[in-house]
């Protein structure tokens, strides 16, 4: 709800009112005043008018582990770790999980200096991004782990729209594009005992207010930032915030009512889908030419061959082209 009143205050120009903010959430104005003040707790500066409402005066909040936990409603992000500067979130976590991290437990780094994408690629992680980690034990066989990158990646996209209206689109299994470039990525890691998973951990790269002469031409051409998107400096504690309450909005949801809500989310947001691909599998040379037909209940994505026959493709084991 926190994040909803956030995300109406950041968009609107002028004051909104306490009425405007009840009628569009379903709640009391009693209710939104209560969120009001422990958003002003967390550091936010609202400015409250009688008969105006509420406006948002710094839009760009800083992150810090207690705002981060006052927000947070889930367990994605209820412990909460923030560092300036480390290696690599995602081997902090794993570090963390070994040594006993509770489920939904969260590192962050405002720079990594060895940021890892898949199959060791380097990503790169200036200042201004968001970079964090999430320890998952989510009690899943081993086969369904891909599933973890297909469900933050739903939950990326969720938390683009409603907070910055961005149309982020997936592209199959662990990029989320905008203008057709990379704004984010997703590094899954796990560690199973007798093909159930002990513990996963799930990175997430999102490129927030970065310029790209920060960048190297390589990264330049393919990737874009959500600062060069929408001309604007965007607050990434609501992000955060947004994301990690929507990972946890949808594992209860997967819990409750199976895998099929979330493929159904993932077919609306895949443009991977119906598209001639070419899949490379991981470690060989050689890639294969075909079809994108669908996604199966593990997450594996479904190919049709140019012989016809279908293959399952699983996450981290191959890189998809789509062809322009
Ligand atoms: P990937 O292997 O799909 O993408 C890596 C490729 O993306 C690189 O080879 C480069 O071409 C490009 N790239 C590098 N940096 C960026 C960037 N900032 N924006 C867009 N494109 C870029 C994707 O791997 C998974 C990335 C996960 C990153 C998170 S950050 C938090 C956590 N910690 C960690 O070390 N990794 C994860």
């Amino acid at each position: 709800m926190r994040t909803r009143i956030l995300g109406i205050l950041t968009l609107a120009e002028d004051y909104v009112s306490g009425q405007q903010l009840a009628a569009q959430l379903g709640i009391t104005r009693a209710a939104v005043w209560k969120h009001i003040q422990v958003l002003k707790t967390a550091g936010y500066h609202i400015e409250a008018q009688p008969n105006r409402g509420y406006v948002l005066r710094d839009k760009a909040n800083d992150i810090t582990a207690e705002a981060v936990t006052q927000l947070i409603k889930g367990p994605i992000g209820s412990s909460f770790h923030h560092f300036p500067s480390i290696s690599s979130t995602n081997m902090v976590a794993k570090d963390g999980a070994v040594h006993g991290a509770a489920h939904g437990t969260v590192y962050m780094a405002e720079q990594q200096t060895h940021g890892r994408g898949r199959q060791g690629r380097h990503w790169s992680s200036v200042v201004g991004g968001l970079w964090f980690s999430v320890v998952l034990r989510p009690q899943i066989p081993l086969h369904q782990v891909h599933l973890m990158t297909v469900l933050t990646a739903v939950a990326l996209c969720d938390s683009l729209r409603r907070i910055t209206r961005l149309p982020g689109v997936i592209k199959w299994p662990n990029d989320i594009l905008l203008n057709n470039k990379k704004v984010a990525g997703i590094l899954t890691e796990l560690t199973a005992e007798q093909d159930v998973v002990d513990f996963c951990v799930v990175g997430i790269g999102l490129n927030v207010n970065i310029d790209d002469s920060l960048w190297d031409v390589g990264v330049r051409e393919i990737a874009t930032s959500l600062q060069m998107v929408s001309g604007k400096k965007l607050d990434r504690l609501l992000l955060l915030v947004a994301i990690c309450d929507t990972m946890s909005m949808w594992l209860e949801k997967v819990k409750l009512e199976g895998w099929r809500p979330l493929i159904q989310a993932w077919r609306q947001y895949d443009i991977t889908l119906g598209r001639p691909v070419t899949v490379l599998p991981a470690g060989k040379n050689t890639s294969y030419d075909g079809f994108a037909v669908d996604v199966d209940d593990k997450g594996a994505l479904l190919v049709r061959c140019l012989d016809g026959s279908i293959q399952n493709v699983l996450a981290g084991d191959v890189s998809l082209r789509i062809k322009q």
